[in-house]
């Protein structure tokens, strides 16, 4: 075996499979490395010559070296393949017998399992894929709505990194112009006019911070956007919950207080996916159990974008319904917060009676209907503008700490100080804009990002 294995210098070739586990049509398993074809050749006879990207039909051989499958091999050239190595993919019929015995052929011929993420690691490693890019790839596998979908898409053909790319590079002439001006300190002379140099550097916090104020809706369109019911007992809120997920998932009874626990469900509506709450009915209660369910009901608010405060107006009157909406209101500003009176088949009119503005709702399917269609409205009056949505937890955080940054270049360069230490915060500034591409990125947040991707991605 030559030195450079032993060194840890090639990589290892490795294999896995890329479909999930179980039973399907076909399973995909995958190759990667210095030894990819030379360990499909092994395991996979062909008539003809090995072609790269052309599927060839062929039949698998087990490690013991029987006929295990026919299917076809693909083989990608590096670097002109997904990690920039050498890639064999092969599409076998989708038992879990023989993606086993696949992968055990694979092992017997030289190939490693692979661990979690490393194939996508890998084309991180190649200058396949920028980190941002190879985060998107573990998006757009979860991804379970259109606007989650787009948003991984966008990431992964790299408009997130574009737009980071061209704010490193603004920032980075513009350190370059204080940075000379350091070189010449001796001489005092000033390169850059300090109101030109504070001009710039207000513009790029701003698109900084333009970005990161896309963060919340971002996440939400990634990871479901929080909506909850609250409201008194009785309100109706776990019959709407159940008729918005056309399931008879929580229990609905007359006696109030029902619900004592809160009950979570995702859901999806139009191009999103909803994290719908329902929460146990507030009032006074002596009881410590419904005592913490109702907490529990507050926390919930504090975490949602779109709140959905029901009024049964049977049993409530307008002072208790303006009540419960200012203390909503005020728990949460944030929070999109709807008025729905509920039960309206149990009601006639209620003009001027003083109920906050409101959506009136019963059991019929337009009442339904009509609710789900302003909940997409008040997602997308809400929606962030422009090409950019951050979604990253990772990305926000770099973002919110290039910014502090920035302010403290800012202030420096305000009260005049050295040039020294503005050039220090510059650097740093740069740096944290860098990690969310992973130009500069440690090796152990590497390890923690891809260990959270499947196996064989
Ligand atoms: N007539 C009529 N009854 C309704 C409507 N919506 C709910 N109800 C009834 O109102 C009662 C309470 O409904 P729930 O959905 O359990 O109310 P809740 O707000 O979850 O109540 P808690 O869990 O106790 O906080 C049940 O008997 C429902 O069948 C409606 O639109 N019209
Ligand atoms: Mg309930």
């Amino acid at each position: 075996m030559p030195d450079e294995y032993l060194c840890g210098v090639i990589p290892k070739t490795i294999a896995a499979l890329a479909t999930a586990k179980g039973l399907g049509a076909l399973h995909v398993v995958r190759v990667s490395g210095p030894d990819a074809l030379r360990i499909a050749q092994h395991v996979f006879r062909i008539t003809g010559a090995w072609t790269p990207r052309k599927a060839l039909l062929g039949v698998f051989c087990s490690a013991s070296g029987e006929d295990l499958d026919q299917g076809l091999a693909t083989w990608f050239a590096g670097p002109a393949s997904f990690t920039g190595e050498d890639v064999v993919e092969f599409g076998l019929h989708g038992s879990s017998y023989i993606a086993e015995e696949a992968l055990n052929a694979l092992r017997a011929a030289g190939a490693e399992l692979a661990a979690p993420g490393e194939f996508t690691q890998r084309a991180f490693a190649n200058g396949k894929l920028d980190l941002a890019q190879a985060e998107a790839v573990g998006d757009l596998i979860a991804a379970e709505s259109r606007a989650g979908h787009e948003l991984a898409l966008k990431q992964l053909k790299g408009t997130v990194s574009h737009k980071l790319q061209e704010l490193r590079t603004r920032l980075t002439d513009f350190a370059a112009l204080i940075e000379l001006e350091l070189d010449f300190v001796e001489e005092d002379v000033e390169f850059a006019q300090r109101d030109q140099l504070l001009e710039v550097l207000a513009d790029i916090s701003a698109e900084c911070e333009t970005m990161l104020s896309t963060f919340r809706h971002g996440r939400a369109v990634r990871d479901g956007i929080p909506l909850v019911l609250l409201g008194a007992p009785n309100a109706g809120k776990s019959t709407l919950l159940n008729r918005l997920l056309r399931d008879d998932r929580a229990l609905v009874s007359a006696v109030p207080g029902t619900t004592r626990d809160s009950v979570e469900e995702r859901f999806r509506l139009g191009d999103y996916v909803f994290r719908l709450v329902d929460t146990a009915g507030i009032r006074a209660t002596e009881d410590p159990v419904e005592q913490m369910g109702i907490a529990r009901s507050w926390t919930k608010l504090a975490e949602a974008h779109l709140a959905l405060v029901l009024v049964d107006p049977t049993q409530t009157n307008a002072d208790e319904a303006q009540e419960l909406y200012r203390r909503v209101r005020q728990s949460n500003p944030e929070a999109e917060c709807i008025v729905l009176l509920t039960k309206r088949d149990l009601w006639g009119s209620l003009e001027g009676a003083g109920y906050p503005e409101h959506l009136a709702i019963g059991p019929s399917q337009d009442d339904l209907a009509q609710l789900e269609w302003l909940l997409l409205e008040t997602i997308r009056r809400n929606e962030p503008k422009g090409n950019v949505l951050i979604a990253n937890a990772r990305h926000a955080a770099a973002l919110e700490a290039s910014l502090e940054s920035l302010k403290r270049v800012r202030s420096s360069l305000e009260l005049g100080i050295s040039g020294e230490l503005v050039a220090y915060d510059l650097r740093d500034a740069l740096r944290h804009l860098g990690s969310i591409t992973g130009e500069v990125t440690a090796d152990d947040l590497l390890g923690s990002i891809f260990s959270s991707f499947c196996i064989g991605k």
